[in-house]
């Protein structure tokens, strides 16, 4: 592994070594390009190489969720289950590492502290804590969920017992057994690890602020003859995919739910449910448009809920208020059925919140509780907190924070006016999160290395988004936003779970529109950008 000294001369410097930053590296490698990858984990992985908590794994199917640039990779690779856990995701990520023989240029256990773009050589160096570089190029894969989200409450500190959070799990494991332990959130996180933290613990209580609706993974090791098939037509699959609005094979129904009556929706909505997953929410193509046809969804979930969890008071406790879809939808193994167990405590503190961490455990106004453990299940500081946390500075000095202070700005998510030649994969303002990621991740990384290349082509040393093109942009996305439903809620799409953040919804809601813009873009001589 190379180590850092002396300002070495890049083409290209790549923050992050998960999904992103490993194909960016790829991609830009066969250009010919150097290329450096400055990755602050020990390992590679980005995403799955930090969250480890009891049941981490993904909620877009495994022949979904991994690259499709190479036909030999995606033929070879055997995943095991419906939906692969952390370690399996993991495995797949260091074989990509050794087939395309990434490691020589990732330097692992580096943060980027701070990027500064210098005008005269149109260059940017990188300084991380183990040294400087410089690049033509900075490439932010940096993740959108990536910094972790741990709310101030006070006396944590003195808390005499062990915190985590699920975005930061020890690579050992944690045993549990003969604890009593307090989850603080009910997002995905907490939804995949309570089941199996419910089983170890003596005693588990989860500090519920929000419920959320889940919907069973119904996960289970992949049928063979369904793994052949996709795979005797895997480039179709992908295709067909990307066609569809979240760029994932949820059979989309473009009928509105309140076309549909009562019993045909409760049946639609039933199919679904056994099917499990994610596709629920295209069970009719209005629930996140329009709020009488969410109710409809929303209801059929509460009442499985009220179905599964025996004592009512609990059951209507984590029955969510908010429309569904709003906030992340999760995706569960035994989630509301781990509120049936005598040893687990559903606490509400919608309007009792935590108030303090005690040496001993924590208290609200009303109660106390006495812990050995607290999992913050908190989430993260999402799709700005890891570009932010890097001290940016483009044009004219000008920080990333300061102009992006209520709120980030960027043409298609890939570039932000003012700052040439930093790019972004999964920026803000592209479908990011609200699209199978991996993806997303490839068609902006293709997109990336195929603008580097045309300016090498075109002999031009930089680019960046006009300020035109960007409002144009941003106003376009908020715009979309506020057709739907996802405005409504308190979710971290608004940045809303983090205190003192902007209200401002981040991701792009459509994948294929998406893609054809970007596309259109390109075929313009990077319309919206100005090259010099
Ligand atoms: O985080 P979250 P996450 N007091 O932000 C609560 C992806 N992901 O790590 O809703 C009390 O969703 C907060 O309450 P509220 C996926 O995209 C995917 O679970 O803000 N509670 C909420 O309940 C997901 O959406 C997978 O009122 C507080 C929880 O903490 C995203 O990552 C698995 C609080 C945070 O939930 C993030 O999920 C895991 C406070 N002060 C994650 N502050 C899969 O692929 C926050 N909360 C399956």
């Amino acid at each position: 592994m190379a180590r850092e000294s002396d300002v070495v001369e890049l083409d290209a410097v790549v923050v992050g070594a998960g999904f992103a930053g490993l194909y960016m590296l790829h991609r830009l490698r066969g250009l010919g390009l150097s290329v450096r990858v400055f990755e602050a984990g020990s390992g590679i992985g980005g995403t799955w190489y930090w969250n480890r908590y009891p049941g981490a794994r993904c909620d877009i199917e495994s022949l979904e969720y991994s690259y499709q640039f190479s036909e030999e990779l995606q033929q070879e690779w055997q995943w095991s289950e419906r939906y692969a856990t952390q370690p399996e995701i993991l495995r797949y990520l260091e074989h990509v590492a050794d087939r395309f023989d990434l490691r020589r240029d990732i330097v692992l256990s580096t943060r980027v502290l701070a990027t500064r773009f210098d005008e005269a050589s149109a260059r940017w160096t990188v300084e991380t804590d183990r040294g400087s570089v410089s690049a033509r190029f900075c490439i932010l894969a940096t993740g959108c969920l990536s910094s972790t989200n741990t709310p101030r409450f006070p006396g944590l500190e003195r808390f005499a017992g062990a915190t985590y959070h699920t975005g930061r799990w020890p690579h050992e494991g944690v045993d549990f057994s003969g604890q009593r332990v307090g989850v603080i959130g009910t997002g995905s996180s907490a939804i995949q690890s309570i089941p199996l933290i419910a089983e170890q613990a003596r005693r588990l209580y989860v500090f519920q602020r929000t419920p959320n609706y889940s919907i069973p993974a119904h996960n289970a090791p992949l049928d063979p003859g369904y793994v052949k098939q996709v795979k005797e037509d895997y480039v179709g699959f992908r295709q067909r995919a990307a066609q569809l609005p979240f760029g994932a094979n949820f059979p989309l129904n473009l009928q509105s739910a309140l076309q549909a009556g009562p019993e045909e929706r409760a049946s639609e909505y039933e199919a679904r449910w056994r099917q499990g997953g994610l596709g629920f929410l295209t069970t009719y193509f209005d629930l996140i448009l329009d709020r009488a046809a969410n109710e409809t969804a929303a209801e059929f979930v509460r009442r499985k809920i009220r179905g599964i969890v025996r004592d009512p008071a609990v059951a209507e406790k984590l029955a969510p208020k908010q429309v569904i879809g709003c906030k992340r939808l999760c995706v569960d193994t035994d989630y509301y059925a781990s509120f049936n167990r005598p040893n687990v405590t559903l606490v509400d503190v919608s309007d009792v919140p935590i108030e303090e961490i005690l040496p001993g455990g924590l208290r609200t106004a009303r109660e106390r509780f006495d812990l050995d453990a607290i999992v913050f299940a908190t989430g993260f500081d999402a799709m700005t907190g890891a570009a932010l946390a890097i001290d940016i500075r483009g044009e004219g000095g000008r920080s990333l924070r300061e102009k992006w202070a209520e709120g980030p700005r960027t043409y298609l998510g890939l570039g932000t006016a003012g700052f040439p030649n930093l790019f972004l994969i999964t920026g803000p303002g592209s479908p990011s999160v609200l699209s199978n990621m991996v993806p997303s991740i490839e068609q902006h990384v293709d997109w990336i290395a195929d603008c580097i290349a045309w300016l090498r082509a075109q002999g031009h040393a930089r680019i960046a988004a006009t300020p035109a093109a960007e409002d144009t942009w941003v106003a376009h996305v908020n715009d979309v936003a506020n057709l739907t439903l996802y405005p409504t809620c308190n979710s971290w799409y608004l940045g809303a779970n983090v205190p003192g953040k902007p209200r401002v919804f981040m991701p792009y809601l459509g994948f294929p529109p998406y893609v054809q813009k970007c596309n259109e873009v390109a075929s313009r001589g990077y319309e919206g950008f100005a090259v010099a």
